[in-house]
C-alpha cells in the first residue's frame, strides 16, 4: 500500500512563493511507487484548495496553484473524523506542512492537525510556537544552560511608559553594538543594528511596527555555524556548515553561493568545537521539545565560545537550502531525508495513540 501524503503549501504569508518552490522540489523528490501525493494549496486569500492526486511529477509551480473552484474546508483533511465509515479510506496517512509565518509556523496549523488526529511532518504545537518567539525560545535555552548572547526584551506598552529607563537598561546590560528585533521570528523585517542612542530610539520605533514585543541582543563578532538535527526522542546531528560573507571565502570542500553569502559544508571547525555544537544542538532540540527536525544556528566567537543563536523549526527546505545540504553531506540525500521525516511523523503519531487520556 502506498502512503497517502497530503502536501500542504502556499499560505497567506510573505513566504508564499518559497513554499510553492519547496512543494515543487518535494514532489519531484518523492518516489511515486511509495507515495500517493495529494496537494492542498492555501492561496494568498487563505482559502484551502484541494488539487487532484498527482500521478506524475509536476513541471512548474503554476501547476500547483489551483483555482479556488475546488475550495475545501480544512476539516475535509480528515473525513474519517466526522463523516461516514466508507469515507475513512479517503483519509490521508500523513500531512507534510510546508508553510511559514503566522499561519503555519507558529503552531496553529499543527494544532489543527492535532485536532484532526492526523500524523504530520515536523514539529508539534509547542515547539513550533516556542520556536517562533525569540524571547520564549531564549528563555528556554537559558533554563537549559545553553550559552547565548546577552539579551533583554520589552513589550510595546512597557516601552511607551518607560522609554528612557529602557534605553538605559539596554546600554548598561548590553552596550553597543546591539541588535533590536521584533520577537516574532517569522519576520526578517524590522531588525536594526544600533551603534548609539539615537539609532536605538529609531530601532525600537521600527521594530514595534511589526510586533508588540521586541528583543535586544548584544552584538558579537563571530562566525555563523549551523547544524541540522533529525529525529524524535533520539535526535541525530548532521555535519556543521558555515554561512560566510562572500568576500572572506575561498577553497572549501563544498561551496554554495547565493547573493552576499556562501555556504561552506562541512565548516572548517575543530573536533572540539563540532562536539560542543552538536551537544548544544541536541540539548536545544530537547529543551524545546522538538520532533522531526530543526536547524540550529550558532555563533562561534574568536575565543572559541559556542553560543546558540536560534533554532528554526521550519528551515529552508529546497534541495539547495542549508538543512538538506547538511544532511546530504552527512550521507542522507534529499529523497531519503523526506522519507525519514515522513516515517518520524508516523512514529510520533503511533506513540501518541498509546497515551491514556482517561483513568
Ligand atoms: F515538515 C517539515 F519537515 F517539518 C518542514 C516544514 C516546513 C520543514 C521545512 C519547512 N519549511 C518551510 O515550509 C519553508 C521554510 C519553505 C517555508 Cl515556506
Amino acid at each position: 500500500m502506498k502512503t497517502k501524503l497530503g502536501l500542504l503549501y502556499g499560505g497567506k504569508s510573505a513566504e508564499h512563493k518559497v513554499s510553492l518552490q519547496t512543494a515543487l522540489a518535494v514532489i519531484r523528490a518523492l518516489d511515486l511507487e511509495k507515495f500517493e501525493i495529494h496537494p492542498i494549496y492555501i492561496n494568498v486569500e487563505g482559502q484551502w484548495v484541494k488539487g487532484p492526486q498527482l500521478n506524475a511529477p509536476v513541471q512548474n509551480v503554476q501547476a500547483l496553484e489551483f483555482s479556488a473552484s475546488t475550495q475545501v474546508s480544512p476539516l475535509a483533511l480528515a473525513p474519517s473524523l466526522f463523516q461516514t465509515e466508507k469515507q475513512e479510506k479517503e483519509s490521508l496517512d500523513v500531512i507534510f506542512p510546508l508553510l511559514h509565518g503566522p499561519n503555519g509556523e507558529d503552531g496553529t496549523v499543527q494544532g489543527l492537525l492535532e485536532l484532526l488526529n492526523l500524523p504530520y511532518v515536523g514539529n508539534g504545537v509547542l515547539a513550533s510556537a516556542a520556536g517562533m518567539d525569540k524571547v520564549i525560545m531564549k528563555n528556554i535555552f537559558a533554563q537549559a544552560g545553553l550559552a547565548q548572547v546577552n539579551y533583554v526584551a520589552f513589550t510595546k506598552s512597557e516601552w511607551e511608559i518607560t522609554k528612557v529607563e529602557i534605553y538605559k537598561k539596554v546600554e548598561e546590560e548590553l552596550g553597543y553594538p546591539c541588535f533590536v528585533k521584533p520577537a516574532n521570528l517569522g519576520s526578517s523585517v524590522g531588525i536594526s543594528k544600533c551603534r548609539n542612542l539615537s539609532e536605538l530610539e529609531a530601532a525600537f520605533a521600527e521594530a514595534f511596527q511589526y510586533d508588540r514585543k521586541v528583543i535586544i541582543e548584544e552584538g558579537v563578532t563571530a562566525r555563523e555555524i549551523e547544524v541540522g538535527v533529525l529525529g524524535n526522542d533520539h535526535p541525530e546531528c548532521s555535519v556543521a556548515g558555515e554561512i560566510v560573507p562572500k568576500k572572506d571565502f575561498y577553497d572549501y570542500k563544498a561551496k554554495y553561493e547565493d547573493g552576499e553569502t556562501a555556504l561552506m559544508i562541512p565548516a572548517d571547525i575543530s573536533e572540539d568545537e563540532y562536539r560542543e555544537i552538536k551537544e548544544s544542538a541536541i540539548r536545544a532540540f530537547k529543551a524545546l521539545d522538538c520532533s522531526g527536525l530543526v536547524r540550529a544556528d550558532f555563533f562561534l566567537t574568536k575565543d572559541g565560545k559556542v553560543l546558540i543563536n536560534e533554532v528554526n523549526t521550519m528551515p529552508g527546505f529546497t534541495p539547495f537550502s542549508m538543512f538538506p545540504l547538511l544532511w546530504k553531506e552527512t550521507g542522507v540525500e534529499y529523497p531519503k531525508l523526506i522519507e525519514r521525516l515522513v516515517n518520524l511523523a508516523i512514529e510520533r503519531h503511533t506513540e501518541k495513540q498509546k497515551i491514556k487520556y482517561t483513568i
